[in-house]
């Protein structure tokens, strides 16, 4: 018997803890954190769920350890084992008979978080000719970086420190989505006397409940309360004058367009009080350095998302809080291969560019878009993540699946995401799919989506893969590092699936054999070698302050890579493709028709509004309802509301309640909480794993809120085509019965 003990990474959220792993011939036996390397903390690990589940999901009884081949009817549940090369071989030469027949663009890909390294399936799909990857491209993410560059001409972040003043956290959780350093510089921050701490959440979260100012504005109105902040700062005088009359570009025009936005309107319109818009306006502009980190809440608001973010890159701007220290600062290209390279997309933009189902519809999210904001970032030699920002829309592709339209779409791969759970509109995905001519998901179980697929094909998981977090090379960071292991059974890295179906149809540029090697090769430019970075787990080199103040070789400033040079709180660019100069809020995203809601509510439905999604621990979007342990911790899906919302549907914590919309129905159990009356938030990613896989699929028709949601291009915001997740409306009502998986019979 070899004993070793080996360091690698959890990946059970995008944070990727060191951990040291015992292996005993090629078996990890014992795992504990390491730390000796970023981003040890001990209370983020003794707040942490997950990472005790390393072992159990290494080997655990529900993985998918072989090829499978679909041997009955779609979503039947009957699987025959195949080797490797009989499922790669087959797929290959399907996709190529399909490319044959109706061109590239009939091969689409879903991804989902930050799961795995998605820029080889990107690569392939580059290769293979279409522009049809899907994912969160619109809604989780890229909102922020297209309105950062649009204004800044890159990406902002924020720059937590002592000495910083004020910190407002909007439309985000990070106490149950991140648990990270950040969380805890948060906590520390808002015990200390020095800095005030902002949240903005219509729900008391636990982040909020850390605030010296806790604003509740009602969901989708952020623009609105964003602009009244503008109106204060510059109606009292508390901008930073010197760097709006430097560096700022569109001031006057804005000054104009904000004065309507006062404060009692913003307390009209989202319902906060107006002298908590005043004194979170006046710490954020007086107590500078200031920062500002947003999230999900304003990132997945439709109409409403780009001038949400452009309103809230005014604020930074107009209060000098950016790229001075401590406040908001602009991240440094990436010193590795940044992502765009690794995808080739910027190689083949024209072939993809003509495929490209979003040109019409969504012309900043799309090759022609992409390729005016790249003229002004190109400038400051850097490249941002282009299959992101230009990922094709889903309701695009979905009509393409659906009647062959403006081409036909028959074949898909996902990898890395569960769609039926978190995609939207259950209902629509699910018959886009059924559909099809060929399926592969790549994934460690057999969730609901796999369970409708040809081919399920099994991923190797951290800890036997390496592991190279660079967020698509907007920041100068990567980290992660090696694995303990070769993968078990015949699982393989996701780089060697899309590396050994791409040969197979004859594409040349793989050439690193591993995934092991493709990072160091992408590493080495930085000049750190993969063992170093292994060894460390990171490889950082931090933003630089007040970088546009840094001369070029002409001597002068390098100013912003934007249209100006400055910053453009009126935005050029964003004129030119027919948007909105200056953020104005747009409406909100209704799902429910009159008629199916005066329907309803003849009935004794209400009407109210919807929020889809808040994180919650245990649990990552779908995924970890398999493992008793945690489910034992948060065993229900839960609909929140406030006491008079539940008093008015007659429910009390505990109760069913029936959530539905045009699109579907889904039930929920109630909980209380602080929150504005008349609304909800439902949990996502619910399915019952336990179930097993037969006609229910995991039971994933039971409390779907993705069941209800749309991401038709009708009430999507024009630009980026962003549907929404919050700011919604549904029909709500008690039912008596308890959820299914408590009825006598279900299994549990
Ligand atoms: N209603 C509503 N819908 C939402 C959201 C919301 O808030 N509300 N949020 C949206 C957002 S922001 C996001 S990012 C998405 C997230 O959506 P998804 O990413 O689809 O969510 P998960 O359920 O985590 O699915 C991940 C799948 O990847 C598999 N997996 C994990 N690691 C690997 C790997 O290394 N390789 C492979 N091949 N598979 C792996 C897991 O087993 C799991 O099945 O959901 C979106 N949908
Ligand atoms: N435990 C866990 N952690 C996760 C994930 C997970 O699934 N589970 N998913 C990961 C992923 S993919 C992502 S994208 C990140 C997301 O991480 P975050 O951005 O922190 O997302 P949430 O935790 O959902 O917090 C969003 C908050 O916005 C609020 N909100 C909803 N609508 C509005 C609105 O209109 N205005 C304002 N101001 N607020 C609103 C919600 O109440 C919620 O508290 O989390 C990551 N981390
Ligand atoms: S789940 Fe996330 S926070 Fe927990 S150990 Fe794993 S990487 Fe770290
Ligand atoms: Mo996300």
């Amino acid at each position: 018997m070899t004993t070793s003990t080996r360091k690698t990474n959890c990946h059970f959220c995008g944070y990727l803890c060191g951990l040291v792993a015992t292996v005993e011939d090629g078996r990890v036996v014992h795992l504990k954190p390491d730390p000796s390397r970023y981003p040890y903390d001990e209370r983020i690990l003794a707040g942490c769920h997950r990472w005790k589940m390393n072992l159990d999901v290494l080997d655990g009884a529900d993985r998918v350890n072989h090829p499978l081949r679909r041997c009955g009817e779609r979503g039947a549940g009957a699987w025959e084992r195949v080797t490797w090369d009989e499922a790669l071989d087959d797929i290959a030469a399907r996709l190529a008979a399909l490319r044959e027949e109706h061109g590239a663009g009939v091969l689409a890909s879903m991804i989902g978080g930050p799961h795995t390294s998605f820029w080889p399936l990107h690569r392939f799909m580059t290769l293979f000719g279409s522009p049809n990857n899907m994912g969160i491209g619109q809604i989780c993410w890229n909102p922020r970086i297209w309105m950062d560059v649009v204004t800044f001409g890159w990406t902002v972040e924020a720059d937590l420190r002592p000495e910083t003043g004020c910190a407002i956290i909007w439309g985000t959780n990070p106490a149950e989505s991140d648990n990270s350093v950040f969380w805890r510089a948060l906590l520390a921050a808002g015990r200390s006397e020095g800095t005030k701490l902002v949240v903005i959440d219509p729900r008391l979260t636990r982040t909020a409940k850390a605030a010296d100012l806790w604003l509740a504005p009602l969901p989708g109105t952020d623009c609105t309360l964003a602009l009244a902040m503008l109106n204060v700062i510059i109606g009292e005088g508390l901008y930073d004058a010197a760097f709006v009359d430097e560096w700022c570009h569109g001031f006057d025009e804005l000054a104009d367009h904000v004065r309507p936005y006062t404060p009692e309107h913003a307390q009209e319109v989202c319902g906060v009080p107006a002298d908590d818009v005043r004194t979170a306006a006046r710490w954020f502009a007086e107590r500078r350095p200031s920062a500002l980190v947003s999230g999900r809440g304003i990132d997945q608001v439709g109409e409403s998302v780009a001038p949400t973010h452009r309103a809230i890159c005014c604020l930074r701007a107009i209060t000098g809080n950016l790229d001075a220290p401590g406040s908001c600062v602009l991240a440094e290209g990436s010193d590795f291969i940044p992502e765009a390279d690794l995808e080739l997309t910027l190689e083949h933009m024209d072939e993809l560019s003509a495929l490209c189902l979003n040109t019409a519809s969504t012309p900043l999210q799309s090759y022609e878009g992409f390729a005016k904001v790249e003229r002004l970032t190109e400038r400051a030699g850097r490249k941002l993540p282009v299959r992101y920002l230009t990922s094709a829309h889903p309701d695009l592709v979905l009509r393409a699946m659906e009647t062959g339209e403006p081409y036909a779409v028959r074949a898909l791969i996902v990898e890395a995401t569960n769609p039926l759970l978190t995609y939207a509109d259950t209902h629509r995905v699910y018959d886009a799919l059924m559909g099809l001519d060929l399926i592969v998901v790549l994934d460690y179980y057999l969730t609901p989506t796999a369970q409708i697929a040809d081919y399920v094909l099994p991923a190797a998981g951290a800890i036997e893969r390496p592991t190279f977090q660079a967020h698509g090379g907007v920041g100068n960071i990567a980290y992660g590092g090696a694995a303990a292991v070769r993968p078990y059974y015949e699982r393989k890295t996701d780089y060697e699936v899309f590396r050994e179906l791409g040969c197979r149809l004859g594409q040349q540029e793989w050439p690193a054999a591993t995934f092991e090697e493709a990072c160091a090769d992408t590493l080495a430019p930085a000049g750190m070698s993969w063992e170093e970075y292994c060894e460390q787990g990171l490889y950082f080199r931090p933003p630089g302050y007040l970088k546009h103040l840094m001369s070029g070789d002409d001597g002068r400033p390098h100013g912003f890579a934007t249209t100006t040079g400055k910053v453009e709180l009126a935005s050029e660019l964003l004129g030119e493709l027919g948007g909105q100069r200056l953020p104005e809020p747009g409406a909100a995203r209704t799902l429910c028709s009159d008629a199916f809601a005066e329907a309803r509510e003849e009935e004794g439905w209400q009407r109210l509004g919807l929020m889809t999604g808040g994180r919650k621990q245990p649990y990552n979007a779908s995924m970890y309802l398999n493992n008793a342990r945690l489910r034992a911790m948060r065993p229900y899906p839960e609909v929140e509301m406030a006491a008079a919302t539940a008093d008015a549907l007659g429910v009390t914590d505990g109760d069913s309640v029936l959530l539905a919309t045009d699109n579907g129905e889904a039930r929920f159990r109630a909980r209380i909480i602080e929150m504005p009356e008349g609304l909800v938030h439902a949990d996502y990613g619910w399915w019952h794993p336990e179930w097993g896989a037969d006609a229910r699929l995991g039971g994933m028709w039971e409390s779907n809120i993705n069941c209800l949601t749309s991401c038709s291009l009708d009430q999507a915001e024009p630009l980026i085509g962003t549907w929404s997740y919050n700011a919604l409306d549904c029909m709500a009502r008690k039912i008596d019965d308890a959820l299914s998986w408590e009825e006598p019979g279900a299994e549990s």
